[in-house]
């Protein structure tokens, strides 16, 4: 038996979550928890809401309240479309938590403590008009990579490229419109470019070999074009305190904390022996699995900054895979908050009650696995009739009516039918069904599946098991 720590990625709780969300991370980080469980390995699942991103602090001022009433109405809302959906967390947290704002600004002190940070006086970017400095995402500008216009002060999300607010070109404030001028401010870095030569992170980067091709890729690139010091802390005044004495309105940067989130929620989860899940134990083969289900745009979070975050603290394992995905369009379009272009959950609940799985069903079939893929509702519509409906469904009527009919439904029976079996065919089923679960390709997994139920029909069909009844007069 093996022990897994299963993440998935800590949604925002600046809106409700939409169908790109399930399909992306949600739905896989659920159907591998389960599988695992269902071999009867030790899994704990982990999620929960991130409460600290710039993008509730946006959010606030957009709707004239506190970011603490954002972060509370979606917080409950997200929770609730999970559970409804059947994402089986073993503990849904939320980085608003006490055992949270310890636990990172603990471990903050750590790498402070062992001298991991640089500290280092920088010019930021201030808006004069709001009196206040601008976080990476209070920032838009042109990418110097893709020359996108709407690039963040921490990354384009069109090229993906990472990046700090003084590389964007022609940077304007977003609380004000006007353009931001630096001023000076103390805060403390991540070497990341020094952290990179180690040999420690060398020895982890061996793992990427065994990654998904897209994680790699994206990986050895930022890599190869060299890592530079990142901050850790942020002049904001909405997040964890830097736990450090004349550091009034810094908190810790929201992918500092955030990630700890995973081992916040662990530890209120299993208070006593929540290190089981999350440090390296004597024998390394006894070492869990730790394994983040993520989007593409959080790759290089949780494939570099955050196992370099682990491994500077020390005791900890470092990420045993990032199974991360593509994105999911809906109607020939991005999925986007800003333009309301989603299938928010709440409203698909709202709309088809009790029919959960069939949208589990279809985003699993069109996962964005490898490359960007599309929702429609006329495919799902077709999916759910054509497959669900006509192959599954069919299968377990014709069953259940058949077994009513001669057994009373009574499984246990010793009556045998002896037909010719197809057990070839479901041995080859089930060896490319667990390999397709092993490399996290639940499309093909899904597909496999099905493929049960057709050979059952066939069988059906073919055998006419009830015909063989009657001759043996059973
Ligand atoms: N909240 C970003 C996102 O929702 C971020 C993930 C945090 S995981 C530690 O895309
Ligand atoms: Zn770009």
């Amino acid at each position: 038996m093996s022990r897994y720590l299963i993440t998935a990625a800590l949604p925002y709780a600046n809106g409700p979550v939409h169908i790109g969300h399930l399909a992306g991370c949600y739905i896989p980080a659920d159907i591998y928890s389960r599988y695992l469980r269902l071999k009867g390995e030790d899994v704990k699942f982990i999620c929960g809401s991130d409460e600290h991103g710039v993008p509730i602090t946006i959010k606030a001022r957009q709707l004239g309240i506190t970011p603490q009433q954002v972060v509370d109405k979606y917080h409950q809302m997200m929770k609730s479309s999970f559970e409804k959906f059947g994402i089986s967390f073993d503990h849904y947290s939320r980085t608003s938590s006490p055992v949270h704002h310890q636990t990172a600004a603990a471990f903050f002190k750590t790498l402070y403590d062992k001298g991991v940070f640089i500290e280092e006086t920088t010019e930021q970017f201030y808006d004069e008009e709001a009196k206040q400095f601008l976080a990476d995402r209070y920032i838009t500008g042109t990418c110097p990579r893709c020359n996108n216009p709407n690039a963040y002060g921490d990354q384009c999300e069109n090229c993906g490229a990472s990046l700090s607010p003084t590389d964007l070109i022609n940077p304007k404030s977003k609380l004000s419109g006007n353009t931001p001028v630096l001023r000076p401010t103390k805060n403390w870095f991540l070497p990341m470019g020094e952290i990179q030569k180690s040999n420690d992170f060398q020895e982890y980067i061996k793992r990427f070999d065994h990654w998904k091709p897209n994680i790699k890729g994206q990986c050895n690139s930022w890599l190869s074009e060299g890592l530079q010091p990142r901050a850790m802390t942020r002049d904001l005044d909405w997040g964890v305190k830097v736990p450090l004495p004349n550091t009034e309105g810094k908190v810790l940067y929201v992918w500092f904390d955030a990630p700890i989130g995973y081992i916040s929620a662990t530890k209120e989860l299993l208070p006593d022996n929540w290190k089981d899940y999350w440090h390296k134990q004597n024998n390394e083969e006894d070492n869990p699995k730790l394994i983040h289900f993520i989007g593409k745009d959080n790759i290089v979070f949780h494939a570099i900054i955050f196992p370099m975050m682990l491994m500077q603290h020390g005791g900890f394992v470092l990420p045993y895979n990032v199974p991360a995905n593509e994105f999911l369009n809906l109607e020939g379009d991005k999925i986007s908050t800003s333009r309301n272009w989603a299938v928010w959950l709440h409203e698909y609940l709202e709309d088809f009650p009790g029919r959960e799985d069939e949208l589990r069903y279809v985003l699993t079939s069109i996962a964005p696995e490898t490359k960007d893929s599309e929702f429609t509702w006329k495919d799902f519509q077709a999916r759910v009739n054509n497959e669900l409906g006509a192959i599954l469904g069919n299968f377990v009527n014709r069953v259940v009516v058949l077994s009513n009919k001669y057994f009373k439904c009574n499984m246990k029976t010793d009556k045998k039918i002896s037909v010719a079996t197809f057990d070839n065919e479901l041995n080859k089923l089930l060896l490319s069904y667990t390999k397709a679960m092993k490399n996290f390709q639940f499309r093909d997994a899904q597909a496999i599946a099905m493929d049960f139920a057709r050979i059952g029909n066939k069988y059906l069909t073919e055998c006419e098991p009830w015909k063989k009844y009657k001759a043996e007069d059973i």
